[in-house]
Parts: C-alpha cells; structure tokens; sequence
C-alpha cells in the first residue's frame, strides 16, 4: 500500500496533498495547525497558511488574516492564540481560562492569549496580494494595512524593553521556537519545579509522543512566566525590573524588519507613502546587527536582556537575519557561512533537511520539537533570504530538500533532521501552506 512515507515527489501529487490539507483543517474564518494538538487559530500560523491559501483560494487568505486581526488588542498585540469559543474546555492547555485575557483593558471581546508570535503578517499580506490581485484583495489589504501598522507599532515601543531598537520577547512561546536550546539559559533562571505540572493536564503529550515534546519542567517553566505577565494584566511597563525571562531574539526581530519592508511595498501599492517603513527597516537591520551579530562566529545569537549577553547555542534562529534584504554584506556572507556549515548542512545537493539546530551540538535532539528536528516555516524563511542575497542555486538545493521531505513523509509538523521521518502532528497546516508557496 503507498501510505504518506512511500508517495513520490509527483508535483500534482504534492499539491494535492497539501490543498486537501489545508481543507481539511478549514474552520469557518480560520484555519487549524492541526486538528489533533492545536485546534484554535495560531498567530505565526495564520500568516504562513495564508501565503498558501492565497494559491488556491486567495478569499481564504484575506478571511484568515482578517479574521486574526479582528482580535488584535488595543494596544496593537496580535495574540499568539485566537480561541475558538465552540470548542470543549480542555481542547488545548493552556486554554482559555488559564490566560483569562479579560482582565487586560486593551483585550477583544473573544478569548487570547496575552502573548505574541514573530510579525510574518505584512509579508503575507503581500504575497498573498501579488499573488491573486483582485479588488477584495486590494480592500483587505486596504483594512489590514493600519492594523499592520499598530502590530510594527507596539513592538516598536512597548517591547523595546532596552530602548536599543529591537523588539525584546517575554516567553519562549513569543519565539516560536518554543524548547529551542536557545533558551536553556535564560529557562534555567525561571524558579519552577516539574510538581507544578500535576496541577495541570497537558493536552499535547495525549497526540504526540511526549519524547518528542517540551518536558515538564519546561512546560512548569512556561507556566510560571505566562503567570507572572498575567498577573500584571498583560502589562509591559516595567518589564525590565520584574518580569522573568526578556530575551531579544534574531528571527523575531528580522521578522519585524522584513514586516516594515512588506508594509514599504503596501504602502506604495495602496497609494501611501513607503519612506517611513524603509527608514524603519534600515533602523532595525543596524539595531540587529548592533545588538544580536556576533563577529567571532559569524552568526546572529538571542540576547538575554536578563545578563546582558549573548546567548552562545548557535541555532537556525541565527540564519534568519539573511530574510532582511539589507543586511549588510559582511554579515550576509559569514551567516551564510554558518548555513552551509556541517551545523546546518545547506548546499545546492542537500543530503539531510535544514536542522533547527546546530547538527554538531551536544545538545542536538533529533526528536525533541524544536531542538533539532526540521521544520518548514524555517527552511522557508531562510529559502526567502538565500533569493534576497543572490544565492538562487543555494535557495534551489534548500527548495528540493523541502518538497523531498513531503514527497516522502507527507505534512507533517516536523522530520527527523537525518532519516526525515514524520514527527509530531500529521496534516500541519503550514507544512501545507508552504509546500503550495515552494511548488507554485
Ligand atoms: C507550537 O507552540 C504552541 C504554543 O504556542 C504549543 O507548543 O502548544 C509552536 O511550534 C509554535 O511555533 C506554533 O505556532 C504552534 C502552533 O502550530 O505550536
């Protein structure tokens, strides 16, 4: 029988593959990472499913971004989870009880989170508008763009803890990169004691295997900030003298430089002035490379706003600077060093798929979610800055090892970094969304 492991690279296959799955994980204005382990609407998630739906059914792609910044806080937060009010309570942990968004002033009438997710929005926008121009297109897009703005706005300001120009994350959730090696220093700090968990019922370790999932520790860790933010209602003034775990982060803050060239690109689409977004980029690019470049190894690390260091684990979160088209030379050069490194394995033939963490490390876990395994939000992030700094043949080996993992594994939320075996959920809507973007 030809089950998801043995299925060929046929494009027409993949495509079909990946559109069944974003259908399947449709819910009304939204779209699902998956049925099983994430069944409201993710923040980061919308963006990137976005860009895929806008190769099938670009309505779909303006509903699904409108519908997340229709819960966006006053204060400009996108939250990182939308809750979905007709699911069972314990659908997810933590749900909607847990964050009780209602006591922060500047929350939406429907439940979120108090957290926020790397700024993908206003590139999706784009591409998703490029991609299917149209007039409801043009009026989305013409509704989204000052949200956009507000979004750029309260990362610019309320989470510029340090006042050095980057945008500084409050929970390794904010990352993405949820259980990344990067942020075993900064987590080690976080007094909290694995007990705490028995209070509590994970829903993750009920759909995936729980050795491939953040420990208990680190979800008692992850608990202990969540509840140390909500109990200042969600507030970010003094974050800096109370707050604990602040860390800036090179793809969050990359994402927020690429975000204000997107809105550089809307702006002069609908007709408004593109000046100010660039001169915002170009402040971030150097705030970057100021505060997160490190010349001894040529790469891009997070700062602990907690020491004032950088954190030394050399993960993938180091490449993502490269998606900035004006990322300076000599940086753009080592960092792509570093990708092409035995750490990271790019070339125009990859043997293995891109790892979301440094192959040669100690430390490297090649099940364990975010600290080794392959993912391929990041894989198309990096495939986005290989084009920006003129490596199309680089862009091109990373592009076949990433629908090689589908044609092998199917959608899966992520692959062994070596066999490139399926891990975590099946029918992940952003492996999907993706595999549409790298096929089209
Ligand atoms: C993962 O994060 C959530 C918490 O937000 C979780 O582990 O339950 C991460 O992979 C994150 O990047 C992603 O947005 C989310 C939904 O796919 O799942």
């Amino acid at each position: 029988a030809a089950g998801p492991s043995t299925g060929s690279a046929d494009p027409a296959r993949l495509w079909r593959l990946a559109v069944a799955t974003l259908e399947g994980n449709w819910e009304h204005d939204h779209t699902v990472p998956s049925r099983t382990l994430y069944p409201h609407q993710w923040s980061w998630d919308s963006a990137f499913i976005a860009i895929g739906w806008a190769h099938v059914h670009p309505d779909r792609a303006w509903t699904e971004l409108t519908s997340l910044f229709d819960a966006q806080w006053a204060d400009g937060r996108v939250p990182h989870i939308v809750f979905n009010p007709a699911l069972p309570v314990g659908s997810y942990f933590p749900g909607p009880e847990f964050w009780n968004s209602a006591l922060a002033g500047a929350a939406p009438a429907v439940a979120t989170s108090g957290l926020i997710q790397p700024p993908v929005h206003a590139l999706a926008a784009l591409l998703a508008y490029r991609r299917a121009p149209s007039e409801r297109g043009r009026s989305a897009l013409r509704r989204l763009y000052p949200r956009l703005l507000a979004q750029q706005r309260y990362l610019a300001t309320a989470r510029d803890v340090a006042g050095d120009g980057l945008a500084a994350i409050v929970h390794p959730w904010e990352s993405g990169v949820d259980n990344s090696p990067a942020w075993d220093a900064p987590m080690a700090a976080v007094p909290a004691d694995a007990a705490v968990m028995s209070a509590y019922r994970r829903h993750d370790t009920a759909h995936a295997d729980a050795a491939h999932r953040p420990t208990d520790l680190d979800y008692a860790r992850y608990v202990a900030i969540v509840a140390s933010y909500r109990d200042h209602r969600y507030a970010d003034d003094g974050l800096a003298g109370r707050h604990p775990w602040l860390v800036e982060c090179p793809l969050l803050n990359a994402a927020a430089g690429a975000a204000e060239h997107a809105l550089a690109d809307i702006a002069t689409l609908l007709g408004a002035d593109p000046g100010p977004h660039r001169q915002r980029a170009a402040r971030i690019t150097e705030a970057l490379v100021r505060r997160l470049y490190d010349p001894v190894t040529g790469t891009f690390h997070p700062r602990d706003l907690r020491t004032d260091r950088l954190i030394p684990a050399r993960t993938a979160l180091g490449l993502m600077p490269l998606l900035l088209p004006d990322l300076p030379a000599g940086p753009a050069a080592t960092v792509m060093e570093e990708a092409c490194s035995a750490r990271f394995g790019l070339a125009r033939r990859m043997d293995r798929p891109l790892p979301s963490h440094d192959r040669t490390a100690p430390d490297f876990e090649p099940l364990r979610y975010w600290r080794g395994p392959s993912w391929l939000n990041l894989a198309w992030l990096l495939h986005r800055g290989l084009r920006a700094h003129g490596r199309p043949d680089l862009a091109a080996g990373l592009r076949r090892s990433m629908i090689d993992l589908v044609a092998r594994a199917g959608c899966h939320e992520y692959f062994h970094p070596d066999t490139g075996a399926g891990l975590g959920s099946p029918a992940f809507a952003w492996t999907a969304a993706l595999l549409l973007d790298v096929l089209a």
